[in-house]
């Protein structure tokens, strides 16, 4: 029967029953829902509410010198004021703070790093498009309260990985390293439900996301894997390829976890002191690890996401994720730029049926 099905709670028991502190990590994400759910209800209020409101005149910066929005100040406030009160954490790093935040002593515990970012996506919220909350826990086994260094660890360290995303209905998508399992908010139990145990990304995929206004910043393995998909079956793809872009990297996550396809936000050329837009700690390396618990693959175009060595808890990282055959071949393809042996793409524009040839001009 419906109320039969596990609740996060149930299914974080039995997952966790016997890792090293499986109840202290259950806690921890019983607290990371609960955050979930008050935000949930505070996005869906969009402009009724209090402080969701624009208010232009008091706008701030975040550490990114990127306008926050009322919304990204109160719901980091939300994240942490759910986590902090618990003694399940040793320190927080969000989105929107500069430095990590501190719990007072009373407060700090030994054993976990909570990294997050509370809004997702909130350049749509004034446009009522689905937002997100991304988080990470890492494991912290020093007495000493963490600085830093202590959160610059690779993403295959992470003990758990999630997001939420608000849109028609609030999802809960995590992994504690078992698989990747998707809740649903009952609103009128106020629980999450288990509704999509065990996610799997299908193999093959015609489906990918890029911000195509970039296109010519990227680098030639990305213009050559994206020109392929464009050409469709009139190229060697052999088949028509679809392209989103919701510009919210939980959508587009969650669209590839229920359907398959391959995200990019590559590097590229438009600022080259910014080795790509997406944060390494609580974006790259959560979603990363969300996508291979399915099967899929996170890569930095280069090489496996999870392996990469933090240098800062703010840093940048190129980010190619989801089917791992699609993933697979843009990682062959800046292998093959890199020896030498790529054949670069050439518009359909320049083939040698069009007037615009090279030699003709
Ligand atoms: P915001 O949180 O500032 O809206 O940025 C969202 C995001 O970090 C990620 O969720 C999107 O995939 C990406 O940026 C969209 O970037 P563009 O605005 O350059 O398309």
């Amino acid at each position: 029967m419906f109320y039969q099905r596990p609740t996060l709670s149930k299914f974080l028991i039995e997952h966790l029953r016997d890792a090293p502190d499986g109840p202290d990590l259950s806690a921890l994400l019983i607290d990371v829902a609960a955050a979930v759910k008050t935000i949930a209800a505070v996005v869906a209020k969009g402009q009724l509410h209090v402080r969701g409101a624009a208010a232009p005149d008091r706008a701030t910066t975040n550490v990114h010198g990127e306008v926050q929005k009322p919304l990204d100040v109160l719901t980091n406030e939300i994240v942490i004021g759910h986590c902090e009160w618990g003694g399940l954490v040793a320190g927080m790093v969000s989105e929107e703070l500069e430095a990590p935040y501190e719990l007072p002593d009373g407060l700090r515990a030994r054993r976990h790093l909570l990294v997050f970012d509370p809004l997702d996506g909130s350049s749509n919220i004034d446009v009522n498009v689905s937002v997100g909350t991304i988080f990470s826990v890492l494991r912290h086994d020093r007495d000493e309260a963490p600085g830093a260094r202590d959160y610059l660890q690779p993403g295959r360290r992470q003990i758990a990985a999630g997001y939420a995303i608000y849109g028609p209905t609030t999802m809960l998508v995590l992994s504690v390293g078992r698989g990747t399992h998707g809740f649903t908010l009952d609103r009128e139990i106020g629980n999450f439900i288990l509704t999509h145990p065990d996610l799997r990304i299908p193999e093959t995929t015609s489906e990918f996301a890029i911000n195509t206004s970039n296109e010519r910043f990227w680098e030639p393995p990305v213009q050559r894997y994206v020109g392929e998909c464009k050409e469709g079956r009139s190229g060697i793809r052999d088949r028509d390829f679809n392209m989103r872009w919701i510009a919210s990297m939980v959508a587009e996550v969650h669209r590839i976890l229920m359907r398959g396809g391959v995200f990019l936000y590559p590097r590229d050329t438009k600022d080259p002191r910014k080795p790509g837009r997406l944060r390494l700690l609580y974006e790259a390396n959560p979603m990363s690890m969300l996508i291979e618990q399915a099967g899929g693959r996170g890569s930095t175009g280069r090489g496996p996401l999870l392996d990469v060595v933090p240098e800062s808890i703010h840093q940048r990282i190129p980010v190619v994720l989801g089917t791992r055959e699609e993933v697979e071949r843009i990682e062959r393809y800046h292998r093959e730029h890199e020896d030498g042996t790529d054949r670069p793409f050439v518009s359909p524009l320049f083939n040698e049926r069009s007037l615009f040839r090279p030699e003709a001009l």
